[in-house]
């Protein structure tokens, strides 16, 4: 038995956060996966909240995969994934938050919402946020490197990825894809998902398209 346990769920982009940390960094673990619509007795008193990703560490219980990604991080420092001067590692939490604060949510609004009008509200968002992403990320923090801050990996661009995974779901439903003109996330997105890391946990395309159906298919009344 590993020392640490993810509880998790396959479809569930904020689990896939916390496992591709863990792959990064070669962390030993054992994956319980979670049936979501039929959770098991007594998941609680492992995930307060009823939640996916869950991480028991010895006798520690992490929840929020922000919070579980931190603590890996610190727990298991090799590779380092946080940069280490203050100023950058406070411009990796503000990123971190920006994607759970801002990003996610257009992203779930324009894959969720049956209402038309407000999709292109949510296009109209999600497009603005992949604007300031290409300027103030890419263009002002990554230089000529692939990744958020530059040449090496980091927690922000294992935060952001698992929806640009699932981005195909949200072509093939609402007719987005990422737009032609951010070459920058382009490239980041071609560079991560090449990583070995990425590439031992990924799923198809076809695979977020059927599993997204019941979220982005109206139930006919
Ligand atoms: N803020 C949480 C969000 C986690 C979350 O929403 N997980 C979903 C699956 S993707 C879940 O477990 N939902 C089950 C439920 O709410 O009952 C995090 O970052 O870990």
């Amino acid at each position: 038995m590993a020392e640490i346990k993810i509880y998790s769920a396959v479809v569930c982009p904020y689990a896939h956060r916390s496992r591709l940390v863990l792959q990064e960094k070669g962390i030993d673990f054992d994956l319980i996966e979670i049936n979501l619509q039929n959770k098991p007795e007594g998941f609680t008193n492992i995930s307060p909240y009823g939640k996916v990703p869950a991480l028991v560490h010895g006798e520690n219980r992490v929840w929020e995969s922000a919070v579980i990604n931190e603590y890996l991080n610190e727990v298991f420092p090799n590779p380092p994934l946080l940069p280490n001067n203050p100023i950058d590692k406070a411009q990796a939490r503000i990123w971190i938050d920006f994607a759970n604060t801002r990003f996610v949510p257009a992203f779930s609004t324009l894959l969720r919402s049956p209402e038309i009008e407000q999709q292109e509200a949510a296009k109209q968002e999600l497009y603005k946020h992949l604007e300031f992403i290409e300027k103030e990320a890419f263009g002002k923090l990554s230089g000529e490197g692939p990744y958020w801050f530059g040449e090496s990996v980091s927690l922000v661009d294992f935060t952001f990825y698992p929806w640009f995974e699932r981005w195909p779901a949200l072509k093939h439903y609402r007719g987005f894809g990422v737009p032609e003109e951010f070459a920058r996330i382009r490239q980041w997105k071609k560079a991560i998902k090449q990583r070995e890391s990425v590439v031992a946990i990924a799923n198809s395309k076809e695979f977020y398209i059927e599993r997204y159906a019941r979220f982005a298919t109206p139930v006919a009344a």
